[in-house]
């Protein structure tokens, strides 16, 4: 892929600062050993998440004075709907304050109407990977998610274009064992994040929907970095080299009956979501119903109208294709350099993310005492970077038998923000790492003084296993 330097000049900067090793360690301590608790102050180079971390364009902020705050109806409303239906070719919008806002709307009248239509005794969800609060979500509604991405995901050393496409038999296995009629939705996440950021084909999403479609299953196209998977389409497909990213965009959406968003991604604002249908108009009526007491009155749902016209903005900057290129290119450039280093990645680099095998990096600590989170840990202790354990801790235990699940990867996810590092901190994250792997036999794993119920990575407390 062709490099291309960042497509924009700076115009404002916001001022970090390091911290010595020694308030590191107080910092750490006072946070349980859990960097989601260390207030960002104490962070130099936050890698924790690419969601709502990125720089708005000065078009973006320029649409912020642009509010309409009347509580209902909105003229950012309208351009917000507008876009969509321009940009994704679906016609019915409802704005969320998140991307999670949209499932606590959703999941409820999807599963409501499988049982209406007199399935869904016992519902099941079938993602590729389904991101972690969106499995939270299903799980609070009494139904359970199963993912079935490729295995080829699970190799992180060997190349390949596709590690977040679903594994076509194991979804038509699932789908027979458990039985159409329980199978409330398919989700499309695209690009995968849990399998590292990874594209899943158009042809693997229009295969997907096809068989959808012969059992009547509705799909769900998770978001987020929908304008990521398009490029990474026209790079790597045959056949769509010629394409623009806004043509890819909309044959995407195609293969789904719904979206939901975080906006906070690839759309590149601080806050905002969406829930959007192509053609069920009934399911978007009872979705907005719910959306009144749960986000807000149906035409802001949850959003200032200032937010909903960044989000408007962002929607269409996001599949800039210089853009994308220097976005896609400064992840790929910390990838080589950690490769370089001899540091194990999960190969080739995804969208967002470059994500660390710490399975291989300590291979001394067992799963139950989290390799990844720490790796985390002594990461940020060598350098004041902030990153995210994706693996044990982040799955947590099944809700029926309470045994903590097998997590098939222990990665640690180094999230880049959208236009906000340079590649000098890229340069600065690459080194830190590259030292800590000679002391890596020194590294500790870590053990709970206490553990959430649901999404336990979030607010668990830990300390080193001695
Ligand atoms: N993703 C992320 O860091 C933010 C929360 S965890 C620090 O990756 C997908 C694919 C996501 C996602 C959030 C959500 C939820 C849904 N699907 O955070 O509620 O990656 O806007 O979106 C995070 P919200």
């Amino acid at each position: 892929m062709k490099r291309i330097p960042e497509p924009f000049r700076i115009k404002m900067v916001e001022n970090i600062h390091m911290t010595t090793r020694e308030e590191r360690e107080v910092a750490l301590a006072a946070a349980g050993y859990n960097p989601f608790l260390l207030p960002s102050r104490d962070v130099y180079i936050d890698l924790l998440t690419d969601s709502g971390t990125g720089a708005m364009s000065d078009h973006q902020w320029a649409g912020l004075m642009m509010g309409d705050e009347a509580y209902a109806g909105s003229r950012n409303y309208y351009h917000l709907c507008d876009q969509v239906q321009k940009l994704l070719g679906y016609p019915f919008t409802i704005p969320t304050h998140q991307g999670r806002g949209a499932e606590q709307i959703l999941f409820p009248c999807l599963i409501a109407k499988k049982q209406k239509e007199g399935g869904g005794k016992q519902p099941v969800f079938i993602s590729n990977f389904h991101f972690d609060t969106t499995a939270a979500h299903v799980e609070l509604n009494g139904a359970r998610a199963i993912n079935v991405v490729t295995p080829k995901a699970f190799d992180t050393k060997t190349y390949y274009d596709w590690k977040g496409d679903f594994d076509l038999d194991m979804l038509q296995t699932v789908i027979h064992e458990h039985g159409a009629d329980n199978v409330v939705a398919i989700v499309t996440t695209v690009t995968c994040n849990s399998s590292g950021g990874q594209p899943i084909s158009m042809a693997n999403m229009r295969e997907v929907y096809r068989i959808a479609r012969q059992h009547n299953i509705p799909v769900m196209i998770d978001s987020a970095r929908f304008c990521e998977n398009a490029w990474f389409i026209k790079q790597r497909e045959a056949g769509y080299t010629d394409k623009s990213v806004k043509e890819i965009v909309l044959e995407m959406y195609q293969y789904g009956d719904m979206l939901t968003m975080s906006a906070k991604k690839d759309p590149m604002v601080n806050i905002g979501g969406l829930c959007c249908f192509r053609t069920d108009e009934d399911l978007f009526n009872d979705v907005r119903i719910r959306c009144v007491p749960m986000e807000g009155f149906v035409t802001y749902g949850g959003l200032a109208g200032r937010d909903m016209e960044a989000m408007a903005i962002g929607l269409e900057e996001g599949m800039n294709e210089d853009y994308l290129s220097y976005r896609i290119g400064q992840v790929a450039y910390l990838g080589e350099r950690l490769m370089e280093g001899g540091i194990p990645i999960q190969y080739p680099t995804g969208g967002h993310a470059v994500f660390v095998d710490a399975k291989l990096f300590l291979p001394h600590i067992p799963a139950d005492q989290f390799p990844a989170q720490a790796l985390n840990n002594a990461l940020y202790l060598e350098a004041g970077i902030r990153s995210v354990e994706i693996g044990s801790l982040l799955l947590g235990r099944d809700p029926d038998t309470g045994k903590q699940k097998e997590s098939p990867l222990e990665l640690l996810r180094l999230t880049i923000p959208r236009r906000v590092y340079t590649n000098d901190h890229m340069d600065y994250i690459a080194d830190a790492l590259i030292a800590l792997k000679s002391r890596a036999s020194t590294i500790k794993g870590y053990t709970f003084t206490y553990e959430p119920p649901v999404l336990r990575h979030f607010v668990a407390r830990l300390k080193p296993v001695e």
